[in-house]
C-alpha cells in the first residue's frame, strides 16, 4: 500500500498538493523538475528475458510506471516481475488479467524466496534467475504444455554468451537505456540485504569480451550514460580493472555501485576514472562499527571510509553515500556523526535511509523473533520499502519517541535547498545531475517527514 504522501515514487507526480502558497509552488516546481529529469531506467530482468529467442515467439515490455496495460491485445502469456515491496499491486494485476482469461507467469525475487505465497496468484511460477529456463517456458507455451512451476536448479552460468537487446524498449521513457550487468552474486552477507539469498555468495562473471561487445552495440542505439547495475562493481578488482581499461577507448560516461575499498586501489581508481566513471553509490550504513557488525557487515571498516571517499572524489568521481540510521548499536549520537561525516568528506549526494526489514532477509526474521517489528510478520504488504515513510520496527537502543524526531531533524538539516546548491557547486563532475538528485531529495525527504509525523501521532494515540 503506497503512502498517501507519495513518497513511494511515481505516484508522487499525481499527489494532491498541500496547503500553503509557497509550499505549493515549491512542490509543483520540484515535481516538474523530477518529471522532466525522468530518472527512470529500464528493467534489466525483462530486457534479458525479452532477448531470449524462440522461433514464432515475440516479446513486448509494458513498463507500468509510464504505460497502461493494453488489455485489448490477445496476449498468449503475461509475465510479471515481482519485487518484495510491490507484492500487492503485482497480485492485483495478476488477478485482473486472469479474470480476463489471460495466462499469467510470475517471477522475480519475491517469487523465488516465497513461492508458496505466490502459487494461488498465477498460472505459472518461475523460481530463480530465469536467463536459461525462460526458453523452456516459451517452448512449452508454444506446444501448449505449460507446467505450473519452473525451478532453476543451478545458478545460470554467466560466462555463456547471451546477448541483450534493447529493441523492445521505448527509449523516450527512460533517462538512458544503457543498463549493463557484468556479474551476479555477492561474497558478503549483510543481514538487511537479499542479494546473497537470491544470487548466491559466489561471484559469477560475464566474459569481458561479451560485456565490451554489449557496450559497443548499445552505444550504436543510445549514446547516453551507462548504468553498471552490479551490486559491487569492484568486487573482483582484477576483473574490474581489465574490463574498464578495455572500455576506455569507447569514451562512455558511466555510473555504478561500489565499495569504498576502491579508494585504496589507485590503479583501479585510475581505470574507473579514465573509462568515464562519473558517480558511484557506496554503502556506508552506520558510522558505528558495532552497528555494522551487528548486521553482519564486516567489509569497509569505518575508520578508513573518509579517506577512501576523499580519494574517489579526488579522482573526479562523485560519491553517493548511502547510510542507514537506526541499526542495532546506533544511538542518537549517529545523527550528528552523519552530518559531521558529510561535511568532512564532501559526499555529493547523501542518502539517509531507515532500515527497511525485507521479508526473506536475516534481519527480518531476527526482528520478528525479538518482537521488534511494528507490523505482523505475515503481512508482507506492510513491509514496502522506499526512502523513509513510516518506521517498520523498533530500534534497539533508541525509543521510537526519540528516534523519529532525531531522524526527521537530521534529514531537514541535510536536505535543504542551500545544501543542494552547495553540493552541486563542489561536485567533481556531473554537477547538474548532483543538483537534480539533491533537489529531488529535498522534496522526497519532506514527504517522508510528513509520513513519520503522522505515525508519531498515531503511536501517541494508541498508547
Ligand atoms: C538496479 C536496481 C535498482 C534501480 C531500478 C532499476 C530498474 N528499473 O529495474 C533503482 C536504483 C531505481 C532501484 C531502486 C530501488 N531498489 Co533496487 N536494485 C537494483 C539492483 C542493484 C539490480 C536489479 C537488476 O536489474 N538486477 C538484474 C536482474 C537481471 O536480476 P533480477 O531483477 O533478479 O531478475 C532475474 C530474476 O529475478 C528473474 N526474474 C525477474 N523478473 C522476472 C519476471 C518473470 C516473468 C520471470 C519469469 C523471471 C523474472 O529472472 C531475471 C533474470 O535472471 C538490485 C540488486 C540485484 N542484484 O538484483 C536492487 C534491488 C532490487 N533493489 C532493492 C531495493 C530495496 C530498492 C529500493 C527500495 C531502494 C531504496 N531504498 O530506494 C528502490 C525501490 C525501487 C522500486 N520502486 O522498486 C532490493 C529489493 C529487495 C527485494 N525486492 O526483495 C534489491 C534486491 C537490492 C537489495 N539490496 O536487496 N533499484
Ligand atoms: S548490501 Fe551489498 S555488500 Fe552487503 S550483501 Fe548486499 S549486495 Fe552484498
Amino acid at each position: 500500500m503506497p503512502a498517501d504522501s507519495g513518497v513511494d515514487g511515481p505516484s508522487l507526480l499525481e499527489a494532491p498538493v498541500r496547503t500553503g502558497v509557497l509550499k505549493n509552488f515549491k512542490d509543483s516546481l520540484l515535481k516538474n523538475i523530477i518529471k522532466r529529469a525522468q530518472f527512470a531506467i529500464p528493467p534489466l530482468s525483462l530486457m534479458i528475458l525479452g532477448s531470449v529467442e524462440v522461433p514464432g515467439i515475440e516479446h513486448h515490455i509494458c513498463d507500468l510506471r509510464f504505460e497502461t496495460f493494453p488489455l485489448d491485445t490477445p496476449w498468449d502469456l503475461i509475465g510479471i516481475s515481482v519485487q518484495t515491496g510491490a507484492v500487492k499491486p503485482a497480485f492485483e494485476l495478476s488477478a485482473l488479467l486472469r479474470a480476463k482469461g489471460f495466462k499469467v507467469v510470475l517471477g522475480g525475487p519475491y517469487v523465488t524466496i516465497f513461492p508458496e505465497r505466490c502459487r494461488d496468484h498465477a498460472d505459472v511460477l518461475v523460481l530463480g534467475e530465469a536467463d536459461e529456463i525462460w526458453s523452456d517456458v516459451l517452448v512449452d507455451l508454444k506446444h501448449d504444455r505449460l507446467q505450473k512451476e519452473y525451478r532453476v536448479g543451478e545458478f545460470p552460468d554467466l560466462s555463456q554468451s547471451r546477448s541483450v537487446t534493447k529493441d523492445i524498449l521505448d527509449p523516450g521513457n527512460y533517462f538512458t537505456t544503457n543498463v549493463v550487468q557484468t556479474s551476479r552474486g555477492c561474497p558478503y552477507s549483510c543481514d538487511f540485504c537479499n542479494v546473497h539469498v537470491m544470487n548466491g555468495h559466489r561471484i559469477r562473471h560475464r566474459k569481458i569480451s561479451d560485456v565490451v561487445r554489449e557496450v559497443e552495440g548499445f552505444l550504436e542505439k543510445d549514446r547516453r550514460i551507462f548504468f553498471f547495475l552490479d551490486d559491487t562493481v569492484n568486487a573482483d578488482e582484477e576483473y574490474a580493472e581489465k574490463l574498464f581499461r578495455e572500455l576506455i577507448p569507447y569514451r562512455i560516461s558511466w555510473v555504478g555501485q561500489a565499495t569504498t575499498k576502491l579508494g585504496e586501489n589507485p590503479r583501479l581508481l585510475d581505470a574507473f576514472s579514465r573509462s568515464g566513471c562519473g558517480a558511484l553509490l557506496v554503502g556506508i550504513e552506520s558510522l558505528a562499527e558495532e552497528s555494522n557488525r551487528a548486521h553482519h557487515k564486516f567489509h569497509n571498516p569505518v575508520e578508513r571510509q573518509a579517506a577512501c571517499i576523499r580519494a574517489i572524489r579526488e579522482a573526479g568521481i562523485c560519491v553517493y553515500g548511502s547510510f542507514i540510521y537506526g541499526l542495532d548499536a546506533d544511538t542518537v549520537a549517529q545523527a550528528d556523526a552523519i552530518e559531521a561525516f558529510l561535511d568532512a568528506t564532501g559526499i555529493d549526494v547523501p542518502g539517509i535511509n531507515l532500515l527497511r526489514p525485507i521479508p526473506g532477509t536475516g534481519v527480518f526474521d531476527r526482528l520478528a523473533d525479538e518482537g521488534r517489528l511494528l507490523f505482523d510478520r505475515n503481512d508482507h504488504d506492510a513491509f514496502r520499502f522506499s526512502w523513509g515513510q513510516e518506521m517498520l520496527y523498533r530500534p534497539n537502543k533508541i525509543s521510537l519517541d526519540e528516534f523519529i524526531p532525531s531522524y526527521t531533524e537530521l534529514t531537514k538539516r541535510v536536505f535543504s535547498v542551500g545544501n543542494a546548491l552547495k553540493r552541486a557547486a563542489h561536485a567533481p563532475t556531473l554537477r547538474s545531475a548532483v543538483l537534480m538528485f539533491n533537489l529531488f531529495y529535498v522534496h522526497m525527504y519532506g514527504l517522508s517527514r510528513s509520513d513519520l509525523s503522522r505515525q508519531m501521532e498515531e503511536l501517541a494515540e494508541s498508547k
